[in-house]
């Protein structure tokens, strides 16, 4: 979109305020958390939407990336009890969870032998028994088998668990992670930092405050993360806000952070099955206002899985450069929480069609963003159409 038709969009707008606010945009300038509330409360989906489309082909042209990753989830027992988690099972009835050892893991690993993936995405639930130093062998065993994969692993909440355990600090504790070849840290276990919306839903881990200071300490060891924030559940406009802030605050001090992935609360077989899902037009302003107010976040992630294909090539629309990646059909913690995409997993063609049919320029990434491939003129016929090739 070129500055004409903003400028003409953002001139039609009767609503001084939000007038002010696309004008401030179109400049370049940074966002208020006053008018971060604003446009949730008074803004049209077309308006933050042309909006944010805006800043989206600024920073990325028509660039849309994704990755050839897959995950493992070494466990689903949970010593804690988030009300929104269809996925962990407490310890106590751990009879129907799961508990993978180093060699189950590894086997998922050899799986991709010879296969181009570039990344492993770690993430559980916390397992009592599953400590540090469980974790850096596998993460050595990993490293051992295959250098070049990036193993991106653990929330914040697992860290916090594992390091507490241990007995060492953040610093300590990510040092021998990192050591042992732990290369990045995924965005979960954020939810929404507001103390009060975490003592309805998530009362019993890692508070907001703890959440930022595991990501600070990683960005200081050199490693990059990603951030998320749950949404669509009991948060007012200002908590989602004051979350984004709380992240834009840290991102101007570490430069850490490569993407924010907003998750869309949703409600299957959980403890807040009776709160009602959102509308995907709530999930679009959503996405849109994010890029808009995440002004120093490169990347703007949909997490396909959890909204389907058809909302994922939607977001492309609203601010979204990114649609994470093929992903392996071992992920539960969606398809448990009534996702749309009950066995997650995508081959290549597949996601480079999704990416191709609305318009936009797919390229494969790797996990810090160093571009692999444009797949922009590569005939579908000879993009791999095996799954295990993702
Ligand atoms: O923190 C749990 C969410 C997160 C539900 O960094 C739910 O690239 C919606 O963070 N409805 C973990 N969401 C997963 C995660 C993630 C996923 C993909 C990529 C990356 C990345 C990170 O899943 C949890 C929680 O916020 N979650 N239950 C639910 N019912
Ligand atoms: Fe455990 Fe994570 Fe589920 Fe919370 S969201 S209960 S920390 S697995």
């Amino acid at each position: 979109m070129d500055h004409s038709a903003i400028n003409a969009i953002v001139a039609a707008e009767k609503n001084t305020g939000l007038r002010a606010i696309g004008n401030k945009v179109i400049k370049g300038e940074r966002l208020s958390r006053e008018e971060g509330v604003l446009l949730f409360e008074e803004a049209s989906l077309p308006f933050v939407g042309a909006l944010a489309n805006f800043v989206r082909e600024k920073l990325h042209g028509n660039k849309t990336y994704f990755n050839r990753n897959f995950h493992i989830e070494p466990t689903n027992v949970c010593v804690f009890t988030c009300k929104f988690c269809s996925y962990s099972r407490l310890y106590a009835h751990k009879e129907e969870g799961w508990e993978l050892s180093i060699d189950q893991m590894m086997h998922i690993v050899k799986k991709y032998d010879g296969q181009p993936v570039t990344e492993v995405h770690i993430v559980g639930g916390v397992h009592p028994k599953m400590q540090l130093s469980f974790f850096a062998d596998l993460l050595k065993q990993i490293k051992a088998h295959r250098p070049d994969l990036h193993i991106k692993g653990f929330t914040a909440v697992e860290l916090d668990y594992m390091f507490r355990k241990a007995k060492l600090t953040v610093d300590e504790g990510m040092k021998v992670l990192k050591e042992a070849g732990l290369d990045s840290l995924p965005g979960g276990g954020a939810e929404i930092f507001a103390p009060a919306v975490r003592q309805q839903i998530c009362d019993d881990k890692v508070d907001g405050k703890g959440w930022l200071e595991i990501h600070k300490a990683a960005h200081n060891a050199g490693m990059h993360s990603n951030a998320t924030m749950l949404y669509g559940h009991v948060e007012s406009y200002a908590d989602r806000v004051d979350h984004m802030d709380q992240l834009r605050s840290l991102q101007d001090e570490t430069k850490g952070f490569n993407t924010f992935i907003p998750l869309k609360f949703r409600n299957h077989d959980n403890e807040m099955s009776h709160i009602p899902e959102v509308s995907v037009i709530e999930d679009l302003k959503l996405y849109a206002i994010a890029r808009l107010y995440m002004d120093n976040f490169p990347h703007l992630k949909a997490y396909w899985p959890m909204l389907g294909r058809k909302n994922a090539q939607l977001t492309l629309a609203f601010g979204v450069n990114d649609i994470d990646g093929t992903i392996d059909d071992t992920t539960k913690i969606y398809s448990m929480a009534g996702s749309e995409e009950q066995t997650p997993s995508m081959t290549t063609g597949e996601l480079v069609t999704l990416i191709k049919q609305v318009g936009r320029q797919p390229i494969e990434r790797d996990t810090l963003y160093k571009e692999i491939r444009d797949y922009t003129d590569v005939p579908l016929a000879t993009i791999d159409a095996n799954p295990l090739l993702n």
